[in-house]
């Protein structure tokens, strides 16, 4: 195990990588690559953020748009946990320990299972996949996960016939995460983040379990080690830095719905014709260009998943 996860990161892979890295970027990731090297075997310690990962491009479910910046997308993010600023994730991401770390799946299911993240990155091959991040505030991203879809991991499980939705449970820890300290103010939030779906839009192919990006091992202001990434939903659906994955039958109350029932709702299907109460989301700002783009329906992925909801009021599940 330790000579494949070894081996995953190895230096000499790099060579051959077009990736996104410019020269100074490859020369730090091949440092932090054998960096990895030593200190995994010695104590587990975390891959460090910017370390190589590789994965083989999924061109099928790939947006062809060139990606966003790294930098914008790992300095401009919303994660309440370390403060509702986009700037604080950056700044204060460093304090999260993305090892030792499990992800628990469990409830409606004949096999639960508590895998160790490293068990999990290694469980199914890792894809990139080029989504376009759509957030409710209407900016944009687009960005090249690396990850593998979260039906796989369900599939083994083994959901039992009552399971009928899937909640994200985020870690809940006030001293690695400053934004859940009583008095801190966390926009509105209850921790821990929790958020759902149904069961049949967590099988959906698209439905991405994400541990990297931009070929690298995933930085924590963007989820490490472990996020969800729903590319037809709002970017809220996609909680980050996950440590429970539970089959229910009822639908999960999330973090949102909790905090402003009437604006975001359990569904959050981007939909340029439904309006946010104190916005329009016909359009939106792609981050790092200066005219906005009409936003597409199901973020443009109207074809794969517009089945899903025959016969639902979109209007009415927001
Ligand atoms: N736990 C947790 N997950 C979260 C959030 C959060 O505040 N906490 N913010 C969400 C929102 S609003 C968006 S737009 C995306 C942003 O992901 P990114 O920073 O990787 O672009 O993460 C989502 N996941
Ligand atoms: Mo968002």
């Amino acid at each position: 195990m330790l000579i494949r996860r070894t081996e995953r990161f190895k230096a000499s892979e790099i060579t051959d990588e077009k990736l996104y890295l410019n020269r100074r970027e490859f020369i730090a990731g091949g440092g932090a690559a054998l960096a990895l090297a030593a200190c995994d075997v010695a104590d587990g310690a975390a891959p460090p953020a910017g370390a190589p990962l590789k994965a083989a491009r999924n061109d099928g479910v790939s947006v062809k748009e060139v990606p966003t910046k790294l930098e914008s997308a790992t300095t401009y993010n919303n994660f309440y946990e370390f403060g509702v600023n986009k700037d604080d994730p950056a700044r204060e991401a460093h304090r999260l320990k993305t090892r030792p770390w499990t992800v628990a799946v469990e409830g409606l299911v004949h096999k639960p299972k508590t895998y160790d993240i490293d068990e999990l990155i290694r469980a199914f091959p890792l894809e990139e996949r080029v989504y376009v991040l759509r957030c409710v505030e209407a900016w944009s991203m687009v960005i090249p996960w690396i990850g593998f879809p979260l039906g796989a991991v369900l599939k083994q499980v083994e959901p039992t016939s009552q399971a009928k939705f899937v909640e994200f449970t985020t870690l809940l820890d006030p001293v690695q995460f400053p934004g859940q300290k009583p008095g801190f103010f966390g926009g509105g939030l209850e921790w821990p983040y929790v958020e759902g779906l149904r069961l049949d839009e967590a099988l959906h192919p698209l439905t991405l379990l994400t541990v990297g990006m931009y070929g690298q091992v995933l930085p924590n202001q963007n989820g490490a080690p472990v996020r969800i990434v729903v590319p037809w939903k709002y970017g809220f659906k996609s909680a980050k830095s996950i440590v429970r994955i539970r089959l229910v039958s009822e639908q999960p109350k999330t973090a949102w719905e909790k905090a402003a029932p009437q604006e975001y709702g359990f569904y959050s299907n981007v939909n340029p014709t439904v309006s946010h109460p104190r916005w329009s989301q016909a359009t939106e700002r792609r981050i790092g260009e200066f005219r906005r783009r009409p936003t597409l329906m199901f973020n443009g992925y109207a074809d794969q998943v517009a089945s899903l909801y025959s016969g639902l009021d979109l209007k009415k599940h927001y």
